[in-house]
């Protein structure tokens, strides 16, 4: 399964969501698609999608909350999984691609790649729906549930360690932060 392929059948449903990715692969894949005003792409701040994700949730609570993480990402912040148990945002889906690498710097292997259980961690720490996904028909079917639900759900779609050949786009960081804001204030 290619994380572009899940990006695109779910493209579409993301049209009112506020959407946060983390940097790299996925950010780049998700602007292929097009980008919105509601999409933010974090930068640098490696593992804190989810906590991002998080305070948005909390503060915007009539929205739903999308964030794309990494497996690499979310293994450098596993205890994001437990605050965001502990406060369980009913409008917040968290989708981990898990390509077993921290794809984005070149491909070195990560825990899940050793057998580390991103969705068994997501349990252990309260998360209330948590489910994997290995089809892109499977993960798309998750989702919309997920957004349906009105339940924290935390998904870990297993993917290929495969991205876009740049991650090098024409948004600059700066002019995302002030767009996305002014989206956030706004909603
Ligand atoms: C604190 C910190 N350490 C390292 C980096 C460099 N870095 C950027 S993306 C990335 C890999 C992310 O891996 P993952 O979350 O699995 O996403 P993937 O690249 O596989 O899509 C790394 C190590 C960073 N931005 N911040
Ligand atoms: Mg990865």
């Amino acid at each position: 399964m290619l994380r572009i392929d899940c990006l695109r059948s779910i493209y579409d449903d993301l049209r009112d969501c506020l959407v946060v990715t983390i940097m790299g692969a996925v950010a780049a894949e998700l602007q292929s698609l097009g980008h919105r005003e509601n999409f933010f792409y974090l930068q640098h701040a490696m593992g804190l999608g989810s906590s991002l994700g998080l305070g948005l949730a909390l503060c915007k609570p009539g929205r739903k909350v999308v964030v794309f993480d990494g497996d690499g990402s979310i293994l450098m912040n596993l205890g994001s999984f437990t605050t965001m148990a502990r406060y369980a945002p009913r409008n917040m889906v968290h989708v981990v691609f898990d390509n077993e690498s921290l794809l984005s710097v070149g491909g070195f292997p990560t825990a899940t790649s050793t057998g580390s259980d991103i969705q068994g961690i997501a349990r252990a720490a309260g998360v209330p729906r948590v489910s994997g996904a290995a089809t892109v028909e499977y993960f798309c079917s998750s989702f919309r549930g997920a957004l349906a639900a009105a339940e924290l759900t935390t998904i870990v779609a297993k993917v290929e360690a495969k991205g876009p050949p740049t991650f090098l786009t024409d948004l600059a960081l700066l002019e995302n932060r002030f767009q996305f804001q002014r989206y956030v204030r706004n909603v």
